[in-house]
């Protein structure tokens, strides 16, 4: 649980205002001095503060790691197309996962070590969720690459969600989730087995640093073949894409890799040839290397045809069991679930006793007299007498309609009719 601490009394209001005020203004939260306690950890506020209970609500959801949320498919299915792609001498996977990172970075971590100049538009007040001067919630996962490299890493990728003072709509939402990738090269990698390029340098002799062109060439069409490969695996062979040049601080070149999403092209993700001095700031010499972003929601999107993204926060049954699968390759057909609550029926029976039964048949009694209003029907327990060897199931049966409120007289008469088509025709007894 998350909670705002100003003072002692008002420790006890905050957890009810994160359910309540989805507008709760900032301004009168904090004053300079007060304790904010973000993911477990107590930071100093001051007047760059302006984390709100509302977005701390969403801290620790995780919903990458949560098992069987789309978010976590797909960042299973991106991880496994990096592990088969980039491989060791010995066979094993070249690049290491962080998922895990905490989301409070240094502003050094989310925009200096970027070279991202002190004036920058990125660093506004209002376009980011400050803890303090100093500290923020990341607005991407870039803000970790310094640190991983610092640490020796030359392959990794870091998922985790990040935060930033967006506009909403269906594209967009204050917080979600990026997968970053990271790949240095040393120059024997880039050259490889080339004999006739063994005299090139990663650099050029002359003046400051500077990628030497073949280098350039070589990280680009690794990169470029690497992030198109990725969408023609998740999307198939006909999804449409196209390259568009983009600014980076951090990198240079950069790229925009764009989709077909409903006869509109969106942004998919940015990458580039990681800038020298960026590797500098990381104490890595003699390496050049290439990076990406991308936004896990947009992928997820386009891969299931989910038309909005505030659904991925939902926790509503009707969304969350469509993605139950263990292979997180199942295709989808994501049906829009009703913004109307739910009826919940349970019904249990006793099997007949010559073993005829097929839940199939029943799942189509279930289908054919209930319709659209049925969103969902699925086992809940089974159960075997141990003195008369009869079996029983119980299944519950989720009502919604799409487009108005059910009453429950209404559902009622259709499951009772849903009772008495079972008991005839699959001849089980209704307990
Ligand atoms: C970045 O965040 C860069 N750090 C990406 C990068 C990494 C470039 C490494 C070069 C090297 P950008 O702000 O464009 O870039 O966001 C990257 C992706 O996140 C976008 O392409 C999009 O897929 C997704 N995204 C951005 N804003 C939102 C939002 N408000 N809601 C959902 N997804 C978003
Ligand atoms: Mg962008």
């Amino acid at each position: 649980m998350v909670v705002v601490t100003r003072n002692f009394h008002l420790a006890k209001l905050i957890p009810s205002l994160s359910h309540t005020s989805r507008h709760f203004s900032v301004k009168s939260t904090y004053h300079p001095g007060d304790q904010v306690t973000v993911g477990g950890r107590q930071y100093p506020s001051d007047h760059m503060t302006n984390i709100t209970p509302h977005i701390l609500s969403h801290m620790g959801r995780n919903l990458h790691l949560q098992q069987y949320h789309p978010l976590c498919h797909i960042s299973d299915r991106i991880v496994k197309y990096m592990y088969g792609r980039y491989l060791t001498p010995r066979g094993s996977p070249l690049f290491s996962v962080h998922s895990q990172l905490h989301p409070v970075v240094t502003t050094q971590q989310n925009f200096d070590s970027l070279l991202i100049p002190k004036d920058h538009v990125s660093r506004k007040k209002s376009d980011n969720f400050y803890v303090n001067k100093e500290q923020l919630l990341r607005a991407h996962t870039s803000a970790h690459q310094c640190e991983l490299m610092r640490m020796g890493l030359d392959n990794f990728l870091v998922i985790g969600d990040v935060y930033r003072r967006d506009e909403i709509d269906s594209s967009h939402y204050p917080v979600f989730h990026q997968v970053e990738g990271v790949r240095l090269l040393t120059k024997s990698d880039v050259y490889g087995k080339q004999q006739d390029m063994k005299e090139y340098e990663l650099f050029t002799p002359e003046g400051p640093p500077t990628h030497h062109p073949h280098v350039i060439n070589i990280l680009k069409a690794d990169l470029k073949d690497c992030l198109q490969g990725l969408a023609t695996t998740l999307f198939g062979r006909d999804v449409e894409m196209r390259w568009v040049d983009a600014y980076f601080p951090f990198t240079h070149p950069s790229w925009e890799l764009e989709v077909k999403l409903n006869d509109q092209w969106i942004e998919m993700l940015g990458c580039g040839i990681i800038q020298h001095q960026v590797l500098l700031n990381a104490d890595v010499e003699e390496r050049v290397g290439w990076a990406f972003g991308l936004g896990l929601e947009r992928w997820a999107m386009k891969l299931y045809q989910i038309p909005d993204i505030r659904v991925f926060w939902s926790t509503d049954p009707g969304f969350l069991s469509q993605f139950v699968f263990d292979d997180p390759a199942t295709n989808v057909n994501f049906k829009v679930v009703s913004k109307h609550t739910p009826c919940i029926n349970d019904i249990s029976f006793w099997l007949p006793s010559d073993s005829s039964y097929e839940a199939a048949d029943f799942y189509d009694i279930v289908r054919s007299i209930g319709g659209n209003l049925v969103e969902q029907v699925y086992l809940v327990d089974q159960f075997t007498h141990p003195h008369t060897g009869r079996t029983s199931h119980c299944y519950r049966i989720v009502y919604r309609h799409m487009d108005r409120i059910l009453t429950q007289e209404e559902v009622n008469r259709v499951h009772s009719r849903i009772e008495q088509e079972t008991t005839t025709a699959l001849g089980v007894t209704v307990r």
